[in-house]
Formats: structure tokens, C-alpha cells, sequence
């Protein structure tokens, strides 16, 4: 009754850019959230990875209120006593010389690409307006319109050109056609590790490793979008350190947030941020002092709480569980630490109706692509808790 209220509210004066499941949830603690009728859920989308730490963690609640009581935004007009930390603590972290901290995702994406354009202009000496910046098929970078102008989903694009210039698309894991698409004017390539919204898409053993020898050997930068894939998921601090890889830029974000207050950042080494100069590129919100100091305990507690080895055990111990349900259903299970994806055959109707009939048996999780569907349930996850989920995920995907 009052959730068909809220559902109503929402439908009558929200903008209907999303299809969300029709559960109302009013709290949330670790891996469960509580509908406004207090029925619980095991939460496996995590809020698209940004909740690594689980929802309302206390140390990083506690920070956030102390910081909140202090002060919460300066502009970058002034300094404040946050923000260098957060600096230091994401070098010492990530190993990069510097980074740029801004708020959502896509910012940050943007961030990197204009990065990538001035160090092509000026380091690399492409002429004025040409510089390229390669991309791959079934890429998720964001939403601005210069991230959907090198999308290709249909969906994502149709309506809103015209589109910026300026990008190239090579089919994802594939090095060679990539290797043919780079001309004297590639400024960078820019990749997901590990693709998400494409329906969770891992590239072939050595794809990461050779595309950033390709890079080097063209002098070509490789940006690494980590903002799904990075701060523990995947089972390492970054889905490039499976290959020993190091990207040239990382972009990361959501569980920077520890699922509080939009974070994102552009992690570099000085030759590269360095020759960004004062009024090339902001934000009135990035690097405010309440973002910082949230962001500092986000990074404390995925080390200190030792979620990336979580992630790494967890995930494998449900990826292995999720691989013995024989369901019919099932064409692949695919996933590194507790990035998860089940592929669905095309004969199973859609991904969205198990889903709903996971919702209501009380697990939350996501369908991508129409076909798969994403488990990423927050870090903190232990085996008593997949013990509890597995059952009721076998019985969903068991149904005819
Ligand atoms: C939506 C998916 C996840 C991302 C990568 C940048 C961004 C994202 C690799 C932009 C954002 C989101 C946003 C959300 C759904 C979502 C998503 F289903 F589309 F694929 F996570 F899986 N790079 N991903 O995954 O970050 O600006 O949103 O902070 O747009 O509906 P943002």
C-alpha cells in the first residue's frame, strides 16, 4: 500500500530515465538494505560497485558526520586540511605521483580525456584539434555527451547528437585491430579492465598487458577506467594489477564514495597531471574537504578491513557455487572477485523476470544487457551469507 505511494510519486514527477525494481528501500546496513515495509534484502548490486564497504559503514558514518560538523565545502579558491591528505594517502595507496580528484564518474572521465588531449598537443606534438583517442566496442564511460559520442549503444546516443569528434572505436579484446587503428595523432587509449554494463566482459589472458605494450611502443597513453573495476572488486586494488599491468591514467570513483557522497579522481604521475596549469580544468565541488575526508576512510577501510582479499575469496567461493547450479537457463558464469555475471540463453525470456524473482525472495540484484544478470554484492560479504543467498538463487534460476 505505501509502497505503491511512493512508486506513484515517483512515476507522476521523476523523469523516467530509469526501470528500477519496485522495492522502496528506506535503510541499510552492510550487505542488506530494509524496504519501507522492513523486509530485508541481500543487496547484490552494490550500488553499481560504488558500495565496496557496504551501506552506512560506521567509521566511514562516524568521518562524515565529524567532518560534516566542521567544515564541508571551501572551493578550490581556498585550501583546506583534507584534501592534501587524501593526495597523499591516494599515492602511498595507488603508487601514482598525482592525482585529480573530481565528483562523479563521468567527470572524471572527462577529466582524463582532456588530460590526454594536452599532453598529445604538448608532449607528444599532435597538430592543433587532431588529437585521437581510441576506444572499445560495448564500452560504459558515463553519460556527458562526449562519452555517449563514442558509445555504441544505440541507446545511449539516439536523440542527443550531434556528437563530439575525436574518437576512434576498435572492437574490445581484440589487440590487433587495435594495434592497425593508431596513427601518429593517438593522443590515448581508453579502456575498461573488465567490462560492466556490457555484461560483465573479461578479456582474453595478456589482452590488458599487450595493449599497454602497444601503447608504449607508439607512445601513446593507456587510460585504465577502474571506476567500476577498481578499489578491491575485482579481487585486486585494480583489475590491471591481474596482468601487472599500470596504466598511464586510472580513472576511479564510486566506492571512492564508500558509498556516502559522489568521489571520483584521475590518478597520474607528474609528467602527465603535471601539465595541467591554474583555469585548465575544476570543479566546485572536487576536492571539497567533506569529499575528502570520506574518501580517506573509504581507502582505509577496503586496506584495513582487508576487502580486496576479500573480494578475491568471496568471489571465487560464489562464482564456484553460482557454476554448480545446473539450471537450463545458463549459458556462462563469468567473473573476477565479486564482480559476477550470469548469461542467460536467449530461450530464458530476458534476465529482468529473475531479477523480480529474486527481489522476491529477498536478494537484490541487476539485470545488464538484457541477458545477464550482475551479482556484485558488497566486499564485506562472508560464506555464511552466500550460504544463505545460494539456495534461493538456484530456485529462481531453476524456475521454468
Ligand atoms: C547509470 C552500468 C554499472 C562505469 C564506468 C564510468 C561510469 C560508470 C566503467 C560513470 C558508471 C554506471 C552508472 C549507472 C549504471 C552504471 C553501470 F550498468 F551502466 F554499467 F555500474 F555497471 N565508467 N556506471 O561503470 O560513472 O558518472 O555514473 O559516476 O548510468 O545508469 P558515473
Amino acid at each position: 500500500m505505501q509502497t505503491q505511494y511512493y512508486i506513484e510519486l515517483e512515476e507522476k514527477f521523476g523523469a523516467h530515465n530509469y526501470h528500477p525494481l519496485d522495492v522502496v528501500i528506506a535503510r541499510g546496513q552492510g550487505v542488506w538494505v530494509y524496504d519501507i515495509e522492513g523486509k530485508k534484502y541481500l543487496d547484490c548490486l552494490s550500488a553499481y560497485s560504488a558500495l565496496n564497504q557496504g551501506h552506512v559503514h560506521p567509521r566511514i558514518l562516524k568521518v562524515m558526520i565529524e567532518q560534516a560538523q566542521k567544515v564541508t565545502l571551501t572551493s578550490r579558491a581556498f585550501r583546506n586540511d583534507q584534501l592534501p591528505l587524501f593526495y597523499k594517502e591516494l599515492s602511498e595507496l595507488t603508487g601514482y605521483e598525482m592525482s585529480l580528484p573530481m565528483n562523479s564518474g563521468a567527470e572524471a572521465v572527462e577529466t582524463a580525456l582532456k588530460v590526454a588531449r594536452k599532453w598529445a598537443y604538448n608532449v607528444k606534438k599532435v597538430p592543433k584539434d587532431q588529437a585521437e583517442i581510441i576506444v572499445a566496442s560495448g564500452n560504459f564511460h558515463g553519460r556527458t555527451i562526449s562519452i555517449i559520442s563514442f558509445s555504441t549503444e544505440q541507446a545511449y546516443r539516439e536523440n542527443f547528437g550531434p556528437f563530439t569528434p575525436g574518437f576512434t572505436i576498435v572492437p574490445y579484446n581484440d589487440d590487433q585491430a587495435l594495434e592497425k587503428k593508431i596513427t601518429p595523432n593517438t593522443a590515448a587509449v581508453m579502456l575498461e579492465p573488465i567490462q560492466g554494463e556490457a555484461g560483465v566482459i573479461i578479456p582474453k589472458p595478456g589482452y590488458l598487458k599487450r595493449v599497454a605494450e602497444i601503447c608504449k611502443q607508439n607512445n601513446v597513453l593507456f587510460i585504465a577506467d577502474e571506476i567500476q573495476s577498481g578499489l578491491g572488486r575485482t579481487g585486486k586494488l585494480f583489475a590491471c594489477h591481474h596482468e601487472d599491468v599500470k596504466a598511464d591514467m586510472t580513472i576511479i570513483g564510486k566506492a571512492l564514495s564508500g558509498g556516502f557522497y559522489p568521489v571520483s579522481a584521475v590518478l597520474a604521475d607528474t609528467p602527465i597531471l603535471g601539465l595541467l596549469k591554474p583555469g585548465d580544468h575544476g570543479s566546485t565541488f572536487g576536492g571539497n574537504p567533506l569529499a575528502a575526508a570520506i574518501a580517506r576512510e573509504a581507502l582505509k577501510v577496503i586496506v584495513e578491513e582487508r576487502l580486496i582479499e576479500n573480494a578475491a575469496n568471496m568471489g571465487e567461493y560464489f562464482y564456484e557455487r553460482l557454476s554448480e547450479i545446473n539450471s537450463p537457463h545458463i549459458k556462462e558464469v563469468r567473473g573476477k572477485g565479486l564482480l559476477i555475471g550470469v548469461e542467460l540463453k536467449p530461450s530464458a525470456g530476458g534476465a529482468r523476470r529473475f531479477c523480480e524473482a529474486l527481489k522476491n525472495t529477498g536478494i537484490l540484484a541487476k539485470e545488464t544487457h538484457e541477458h545477464v544478470i550482475r551479482f556484485a554484492p558488497p566486499l564485506i560479504i562472508d560464506r555464511a551469507t552466500i550460504d544463505w543467498a545460494m539456495p534461493k538463487i538456484r530456485d529462481v534460476l531453476m524456475t521454468e
